[in-house]
């Protein structure tokens, strides 16, 4: 069953907008207690309401998300009636969509995870939440994918350096330009 969670704010919505729209159902996560590294899902359904209220702007560029404290999961895959789903696109107004998110646990402690889409003109409409719990160390935590080339880097480290050396050279830049060194 699920409740509202007394989390910041659930029900702040306009109620057109959190009840005549989008009405969302069948929503699993699982496991709601990971590690570090382990894999856990978000599954659901969703229906955008035939009577879709005049005020909000219609679902023709939509992006479905997740409404997280910050990245504590990375998302490894999205699909949205097992079509996987990269970028944004229209969704059709009365019709039924099924979603599968797949998510690795990266930052540890308990966090509010929300089914959400973000919809052009209308703003992000928030779906159902769960707590999910993430035990461990975020030191521990990587992202390896294998490259085109056949190269595997690790995203979580891939090139940090060289995007620290860039962030120092356009500040001294931007200071001397300023006149401040
Ligand atoms: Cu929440």
């Amino acid at each position: 069953m699920l409740r509202p969670a007394a989390a910041h704010g659930e029900r702040s919505q306009e109620p057109f907008l959190r009840m005549r729209s989008i009405q969302w159902y069948d929503l699993r996560w699982q496991p709601k207690v990971t590690k570090v590294n382990d894999i856990a899902t978000m599954t659901g359904k969703f229906h955008l309401a035939e009577d879709w209220p005049r005020a909000v702007g219609k679902p023709t560029r939509a992006f479905f998300n997740v409404g997280s404290p910050s990245p504590v999961f990375v998302r490894l895959s999205t699909k949205l009636n097992g079509e996987p789903t990269f970028i944004s696109g229209p969704l059709e107004i009365g019709r039924d969509y099924e979603f599968e998110v797949k998510l690795k646990a990266r930052i540890p402690g308990r966090h509010h995870m929300h089914a959400m889409v973000n919809i052009k003109d209308a703003g992000p409409i928030a779906g159902p939440a769960s707590w999910m719990n993430i035990s461990g160390s975020w030191d521990d935590f990587t992202n390896p994918i294998t490259t085109l080339t056949g190269k595997t880097i690790d995203l979580e480290t891939f090139n940090f350096s060289n995007g620290i050396f860039w962030h120092v050279l356009w500040l001294s830049l931007g200071c001397i330009w300023i006149g401040y060194l």
